[in-house]
């Protein structure tokens, strides 16, 4: 048997069972999507009428299909091991529910849209009260890197200030500031090599000098094509947002709806991390926050299921962009990786082409840790964007070259801030000027 049909088959059989654990669940009566699943059906490695009989006897002899499906997010949900408690999201509520309130919380019935009138929230407030200061663009930008400007170029100006001439020592040190920024082991290397020759040949042993060469380079490297979100001609854009916990996925979306219900558009959100008690409603949340309406299935159940919902109900809406959020649970990362993979097949079998962009996010202040997760995402998924939150709070802000110069992913948006107005395209020049430029 050829590679291709072997694969094909082997498709196939997934497909089959999670047709059969989707029949199941509908014939137990549990709250299941609304929706045909025929179009995958078609391709399943067994006909569908046999899929269906399986799935009635199995639902008749009451056999619990994919226990592990089942259990409630309480019980699912195991201690991150340490070297992930850091990026453990502290704004979820604690899981107090028992598995019982979990589950009738959880019978919202599928397809529901979710518009929640909530009270002004602290990132409202916030915005308001920026709004009276009324700091531009630029100079919130410039407040949010401000950690960095102080570790990495404050560092390089001491450096030079202390020095009348540039001697191996200095260069020695930069390296050591630039390593420790976050920049890249393998690029600032490369751009002290650099250095060292545009010493030699050019008049450049003036530290300001430096500093100026230092900044173009990095300039250039930020600037490689594709930063900007790729919509493709027809709606609708469809987004899929990865990323370990707790780095911001959740938040963004509810940032990025709200640019395009700000510019009048229908907006979808897919609550596809299913496995975190409290995340569909977080997602509600800022659905109800920004205007966009929220997909949501129950707690435990397939977020490939509801993708293809989400899917169905942009098409049958006419939305004009669907934003899907998914789990990150990286302690069991090869599930987490199937399961994503999944998803981004039913969203092409669904519409063909979508997902159009799969966003990464990283959060700044794991450093060069998001250097590896980047590389598991992007081999898993294939990632076509960064966006790179918590910009503000760390000093490591250097990691967006690292991104862009050694991964060769284009970071998209960066996120500066817990507000509404805190998600940014991320503008290379913008960025560079907000770094370097002394107030
Ligand atoms: N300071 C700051 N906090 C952020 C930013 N983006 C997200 N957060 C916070 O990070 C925490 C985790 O975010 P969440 O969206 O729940 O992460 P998820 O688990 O990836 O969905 C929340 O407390 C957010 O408010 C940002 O750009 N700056
Ligand atoms: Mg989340």
């Amino acid at each position: 048997m050829g590679l291709f049909k072997r694969k094909q088959d082997k498709r196939a059989e997934e497909i089959t069972a999670w047709a059969k654990a989707y029949l199941e669940e509908k014939a137990q009566g549990r709250a299941v999507p609304a929706v045909e699943a025929e179009a995958l059906m078609g391709e399943a490695s067994e006909p569908l009428e046999k899929v269906e009989v399986a799935a009635e006897s199995a639902a008749a002899a009451s056999m619990p299909v994919r226990a592990d499906e089942r259990l409630s997010a309480q019980q699912r949900m195991p201690a991150l091991p340490p070297e992930e408690a850091t990026v453990v999201p502290t704004d979820e509520p604690p899981a107090e529910t028992t598995a019982a309130e979990e589950g009738a919380k959880a019978v919202v019935e599928p397809g529901v849209t979710a518009k929640l009138g909530l009270e002004p929230t602290p990132a409202v407030g916030e915005e308001a009260q920026a709004e009276r200061t009324a700091p531009t663009l630029f100079e919130r930008l410039r407040s949010g890197l401000s950690k960095t400007r102080d570790g990495f170029i404050g560092r390089m100006d001491r450096l030079f200030s202390s020095r009348e001439k540039i001697d191996g020592a200095v260069l020695e040190e930069l390296e050591q500031i630039l390593i420790e920024s976050d920049i890249g082991v393998q690029h600032s290397m490369a751009l002290i090599g650099k250095l060292e020759e545009a010493i030699k040949t050019r008049d450049l042993d003036r530290p300001a000098l430096i500093k100026g060469y230092i900044r173009n380079e990095i300039l250039g490297v930020l600037s490689a094509d594709g930063h900007q979100l790729k919509r493709p001609a027809s709606d609708p854009f469809v987004i899929m947002v990865v990323g370990v916990n707790g780095v911001g996925k959740t938040t963004t979306i509810g940032k990025l709806a709200r640019r395009f219900t700000q510019a009048g558009e229908a907006v979808l959100l897919a609550a596809g991390d299913t496995f975190r008690a409290a995340a569909a409603e977080q997602l509600e949340i800022w659905g109800g926050r920004v205007g966009a309406d929220v997909i949501r299935h129950q707690s435990g159940s397939d977020p490939s299921a509801v993708i293809f919902d989400a899917l169905k109900a942009a098409e049958s809406r006419k939305a004009g962009v669907v934003i899907a959020d998914t789990a990150g649970r990286l302690h069991t990362k090869v599930n987490l990786m199937e399961e994503l993979k999944k998803m981004k097949r039913v969203m092409d079998k669904v519409i063909p082409g979508t997902p159009h962009e799969v966003l990464l996010v990283l959060d700044a202040t794991t450093g060069q840790n998001a250097l590896s997760q980047a590389r598991i995402f992007n081999e898993a998924v294939g990632v076509t964007g960064i966006v790179l939150t918590k910009l503000d709070g760390t000093a490591k802000g250097g990691i967006v070259t690292a991104i862009v110069g050694e991964l060769g992913l284009p970071v998209k948006l960066i996120g500066i801030g817990e507000g509404m107005e805190d998600l940014r395209d991320f503008d290379p020049e913008e960025f560079v000027r907000a770094l370097f430029e002394a107030s």
